[in-house]
């Protein structure tokens, strides 16, 4: 028998597993996409394990997606995790863990109103960091053009640990997601496929997203990508450093700080059931 909790961070809802007594995930892949499945399975966007820390870090962190496939970092996930492990160790008061995620060492600290604010890491911005073969590998991807559905999008290609690929649209509830979506993430520029966000700029601190994640498809809201998008927003002048990002799950606060350069999200994450496998 196996136990596991759901959570959500703004309808970004992830099956969440106590792995801490070994190193490796307990469930395969496969058995992962099943879990996932909202018919046949218990239904989520993800499964997350909590395993123990490695190098100095609290804990570790593996994901995968609803289609079995393994991000390096997930934004919202890694939210709830911070409130599970607070769970785990039956310690709610405000604390930071380290923790270990095939992007970098992520630092989530947990906030004395239930809130959750995320050292992201500094973005990674070369083509070849991303990965794209769109530019040089050593350049940045900054309003370039791409071809989906025979029409030419600028896009910015932004790294958060997992790729993103950003186009400002100039209203996002008109875009074709669903259709969209699967082109640019198996678009053959992307080797590793690619997370895609419609953004659209209401202000230049307020901006409106829509994404299509690499591996699960449309979400209510991704972390990575709503970083993703500010940075992209700030490299092409279009928003300030510090801007509240809309999702249809709702909104993240999201700073690129100018002291340090790492990225910071702010949002929540919250506990909705447990159950036995
Ligand atoms: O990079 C990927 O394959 C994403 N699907 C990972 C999940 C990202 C997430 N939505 C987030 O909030 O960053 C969990």
């Amino acid at each position: 028998m196996l136990e596991f909790s759901k959570y959500h961070g703004l309808g970004n809802d992830f099956i969440l597993i106590d792995n801490r007594a070994t190193p490796d995930p307990c469930l395969t892949p496969e058995q992962a996409r099943f879990l996932c499945d909202r018919h046949f399975g218990v239904g989520a966007d993800g499964v997350i394990f909590a395993l123990p820390g490695q190098g100095g870090t609290d804990y570790s962190m593996r994901i995968f997606n609803a289609d079995g496939s393994e991000p390096e970092m997930c934004g919202n996930g890694i939210r709830c995790l911070a409130k599970f492990i607070a769970t785990l160790e039956g310690n709610a008061a405000p604390r930071a863990y380290r923790i270990h995620t095939l992007a970098g060492v992520i630092t989530p600290k947990l906030e004395a109103d239930g809130q959750v604010t995320v050292d992201m890491g500094e973005p990674r911005l070369l083509a070849g960091e991303i990965p794209t073969t769109l530019v040089p590998a050593d350049q940045r991807v900054i309003n370039q053009s791409l071809t989906v559905a025979d029409r030419a999008w600028e896009v910015t290609c932004v790294s958060m640990g997992n790729p993103h690929c950003i186009t400002f649209v100039p209203d996002v509830a008109a875009i074709a997601l669903e259709t969209l979506g699967p082109q640019f993430e198996h678009h053959p520029a992307f080797p590793q496929r690619t997370n895609t966000e419609f953004i659209e700029v209401v202000r230049p601190d307020y901006l409106k997203m829509r994404v299509w994640e690499r591996g699960a498809g449309i979400t209510l809201a991704c972390g990575t990508g709503a970083c993703a998008a500010l940075v992209a927003g700030v490299i092409t002048d279009r928003c300030e450093r510090r801007a509240t990002v809309e999702l249809p799950g709702g909104p993240l606060l999201i700073e690129w700080s100018s002291a340090d350069q790492r990225v910071y999200m702010t949002g929540p994450a919250e506990a909705v059931f447990t159950g036995q496998l």
